[in-house]
C-alpha cells in the first residue's frame, strides 16, 4: 500500500469511535430461552470492566452505552456509582437509553399507550433519562419504542401518531442545549401487525415535530430485506438529521449478528456515504457511531473485538475513495469507472496499514490474539461462573 493510501486509514482511525453496548456483555436470549455464559457479565461494574478491556486493545471504544433500567435500576441515585466506575475504568457513559418496553404496564404500548395513566409513565421515565444524561454529561438520550400492534383493527394508528408527538414534545421541552433526542425505528417486532416508529419516514417526521435536538438513529438490523440503507443514511444526512447508529449484521430480520459478518459491502456503502458528504462539505457529520449486538453464542468480549475490528477495516476502507476522482465521473456519468472506484477501494486489504496504526499507539497489532493471551477471559470465567451458574434460561 502506498504512503499516501497508509495515510488515509490512518487518519481514518485516529477519527473513529464506536460506543460498546452494556447489554452486549450480558446473558440475552432468543424469543425460546438464554444459553447463559460462564464469563457473562451481571452487575454494571462487570460490563464497565468488560468494555474497558475491549477499548485497552482496541483503542477505539472510550463510551459505554448505559441501558437505564437495566444498569441504573434506581435511576438517579446510581449516578454517582456510575461515575465511580467511569472514572475506575477510563470508561466514558455513552448513550443513555430507557426502558420503555419491558414492565408490564407497557403491553400495548408506553407513550403510544390508549391509557393517558401509561403514556405518563413511560414520559416520565424518559425524563429521568433526560436528567441521568445531564447529570452523567453524556448527551444522547435514545429511546427505542416498541410500541405497536398485533392485529388489524385493534388499534388507533392516527391517534398513536398523535400521542407520539405530544409525548416527543414534552420530552423535547427539556433537553439541555447540546443534548440530543435520538429516535429509532424498528419495522417489526414485538408488534408483529403495527409497529408506531416503523421506519426512517416516521422517525424523521417525529424527530421534525419534537424539535430541532431529535435525530434519527439507524440501527443496520431495523431494515426489510433488500431496502437500500446507505440511501436512507444519504437522506437523513441531506436533511441534518442523522444522530447515530446502531450497528449490526441481519441476514433475516432483527438478528443481531456481527457487523459485517454477512454483508461488509451494505457497511462500506453506508461509510462510504458518510464520508463522501464529509468530504464534500469539509464538515464532520455529528454521528454517534454505536454498537448494539447481543450474541448468544460467541462469547462476548470477543465479539465486540471482532465487531469493532470490522468497524476499523471497512471505515479505513471507505477512507480510500478517491473522492476528487469520483465526483468527476459521476459528473461525467461515466458509470464503470465510477463504480471502479469505488469497488476498488472496497477491495483494498487495508488490515497491515491498521496494524502498523495500532503499534503506532502501543496497541496490540492482534487484538483477539492479544484477548486470548492475556488472561481476562479465564479470570472473570472463575469469578463469574457460580454466579451465572444459577441464572435462569427458561422461559417456563
Ligand atoms: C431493540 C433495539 C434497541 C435495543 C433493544 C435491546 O431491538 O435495537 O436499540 O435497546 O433491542
Ligand atoms: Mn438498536
Ligand atoms: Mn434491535
Amino acid at each position: 500500500m502506498k504512503d499516501r493510501a497508509v495515510e488515509l486509514v490512518w487518519k481514518a482511525l485516529d477519527k473513529l469511535n464506536v460506543e460498546l453496548p452494556s447489554w452486549g456483555f450480558a446473558n440475552t436470549g432468543t424469543r425460546f430461552g438464554k444459553f447463559i455464559q460462564p464469563a457473562a457479565a451481571t452487575t454494571i461494574e462487570e460490563k464497565f470492566s468488560d468494555a474497558a478491556q475491549v477499548h485497552a486493545l482496541t483503542g477505539a471504544c472510550p463510551t459505554l452505552a448505559l441501558h437505564v433500567q437495566w444498569d441504573l435500576p434506581n435511576g438517579l441515585k446510581d449516578v454517582p456509582k456510575v461515575e465511580e466506575l467511569s472514572s475506575q475504568f477510563s470508561i466514558r457513559p455513552g448513550s443513555i437509553n430507557p426502558n420503555i418496553f419491558q414492565n408490564q404496564e407497557y403491553k400495548y404500548g408506553s407513550i403510544g399507550n390508549p391509557d393517558p395513566a401509561i403514556r405518563q409513565m413511560a414520559i416520565r421515565h424518559i425524563l429521568d433519562c433526560v436528567e441521568i444524561s445531564e447529570a452523567l454529561g453524556a448527551p444522547d438520550i435514545s429511546p427505542w419504542f416498541a410500541d405497536g400492534s398485533n392485529y388489524p383493527g385493534t388499534q388507533n394508528i392516527r391517534k398513536r401518531i398523535g400521542y407520539f408527538e405530544e409525548g416527543l414534545r414534552e420530552i423535547h421541552a427539556v433537553l439541555k442545549p447540546g443534548q440530543r433526542l435520538l429516535l429509532e425505528y424498528k419495522p417489526f417486532e414485538p408488534a408483529f401487525y403495527h409497529t408506531d416508529i416503523a421506519d426512517w419516514g416516521m422517525a424523521l417526521l417525529l424527530a421534525r415535530r419534537a424539535g430541532p435536538q431529535a435525530r434519527v438513529l439507524v440501527d443496520t438490523g431495523h431494515h426489510y430485506q433488500a431496502q437500500n440503507i446507505e440511501q436512507i443514511v444519504a437522506w437523513l444526512l441531506h436533511q441534518n438529521m442523522m444522530g447515530g447508529f446502531h450497528f449490526n449484521d441481519r441476514r433475516y430480520a432483527d438478528d443481531d449478528l456481527t457487523l459485517g459478518s454477512i454483508d461488509p459491502y451494505q457497511i462500506f456503502r453506508i461509510f462510504h456515504e458518510i464520508r463522501m458528504f464529509e468530504w464534500e462539505t469539509q464538515t464532520t457529520a455529528d454521528i454517534a457511531y454505536m454498537i448494539d449486538q447481543s450474541h448468544n453464542l460467541k462469547g462476548k468480549i470477543e465479539a465486540m473485538i471482532q465487531t469493532v475490528c470490522t468497524a476499523q477495516e471497512l471505515y479505513a476502507r471507505a477512507a480510500l475513495v478517491d473522492y476528487g476522482r469520483l465526483a468527476k465521473l459521476q459528473q461525467e456519468c461515466s458509470l464503470v469507472d465510477a463504480e471502479e472506484t469505488l469497488r476498488g477501494a472496497f477491495w483494498q486489504d487495508v488490515r497491515p496499514a491498521i496494524q502498523e496504526w495500532r503499534k503506532s499507539r502501543n496497541l496490540p497489532a492482534d487484538p483477539l490474539q492479544a484477548f486470548r493471551a492475556g488472561g481476562y477471559l479465564e479470570r472473570i470465567t472463575g469469578e463469574r461462573s457460580e454466579k451465572n451458574r444459577n441464572a435462569t434460561a427458561s422461559y417456563a
